[in-house]
């Protein structure tokens, strides 16, 4: 039984796309709807459409991914067209990603969302590491603060933060308690590791055209990075603020531990690229599986109860 409540609503199970993968287009958007992900988001929009990177920008390497997209997307309205008329047809509230290229654009995305009749979950992407000349926000903690004061300052809606990963428990404690400030939904973690570099071993090149090669980094790579930031946010922040888990989970085995360490809700990026939507039934499968075989009949008997070594 893998139904997970968030935010007042059940989703059949905690497995969703991250933003990005396979959300781009309304075709898209209606297959993941369609396959046995409990819930699914829209990728990162900005106010008018964007043609983002040249191409090629985005690589499966073997054991991940690298991008470097550059905030491809089809504009804010397009997206909010589908929310729209997605929610008028079914119950399970839908997340919205916005990914400003100022702070002034988040603000404008966000009192778009406010004024419209929007009843989803909305995720504002503080951690794009790919815009040439944009640094990323959430490794700025006063610009960080600064737009979540603004934020919610007419924002009432549910909302949460997509988090780069961090690498330092003082960064951990430092976001932590800018975040514990505000009425966060969730936080999601992680974004792609910034800014990596894959070497073709064949034609010593570079496999993605844009900044040079560099790119964001997914896939098995970036697990245990991923889940420490899952865990140091769990144990950080109060309560009411969820953890979502992204980054690295390939498997069921993958999932469970992203639950263990205090995940919510489970988002699939590299992997749902290279498999297709047809992974969530597979993941799903698994970590049953794996729950039977502990005797647990619900993800709340586990969810958070990482165990430490005395
Ligand atoms: O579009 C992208 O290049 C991109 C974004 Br907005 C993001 O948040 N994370 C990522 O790996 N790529």
């Amino acid at each position: 039984m893998l139904q997970t409540t968030f935010l007042d609503y059940t989703y059949d199970n905690p497995l969703m796309n991250a933003s990005g993968v396979h959300c781009m287009t309304v075709s898209e958007l209606d297959e993941l709807a369609a396959s046995q992900a409990g819930a699914f988001i829209t990728k990162s929009a900005t106010l008018a459409e964007r043609a983002g990177n040249p191409e090629p920008r985005y690589a499966d390497v073997p054991l991940g991914s690298i991008n470097s997209m550059g905030l491809p997307n089809l504009g804010v309205d397009y997206y909010l067209d589908y929310a729209l008329a997605y929610q008028a047809k079914e119950p399970a509230p839908l997340f919205f990603s916005v990914a400003g290229t100022s702070v002034e654009e988040n603000l404008a995305l966000l009192a778009k969302i406010q004024h419209s009749e929007f009843t989803g979950i909305t995720e504002l992407n503080l951690s794009c590491p790919n815009v040439p000349g944009k640094p990323q926000v959430a490794y700025d903690f006063p610009l960080t603060e600064e737009i979540l004061t603004k934020v919610f300052q007419f924002f009432t809606k549910p909302l949460g933060v997509k988090l780069p990963p961090y690498f330092d428990m003082a960064h951990f404690d430092q976001m932590a308690a800018i975040l514990n400030q505000f009425p966060l939904a969730y936080v999601n973690c992680i974004n792609s590791i910034g800014n990596g570099l894959y070497v073709d071993p064949q034609t010593d090149t570079v496999v993605i055209r844009p900044k040079e090669g560099f790119g964001g980094i997914g896939g098995e790579y970036v697990k245990p990075t991923a889940l420490a930031n899952v865990r140091a946010f769990y144990t950080r922040l109060k309560p009411e603020i969820k953890v979502i888990g992204t980054g690295g989970i390939l498997t069921g085995q993958d999932a469970y531990e992203h639950l263990l360490c205090g995940a919510t809700m489970l988002q699939i990026g590299t992997q749902l690229q290279k498999e297709g939507p047809d992974i969530f039934q597979r993941i799903c499968q698994e970590l049953e599986t794996i729950m039977e075989a502990k005797g647990y009949t619900t993800i709340a008997d586990f969810q958070g109860k990482l165990k430490t070594v005395d």
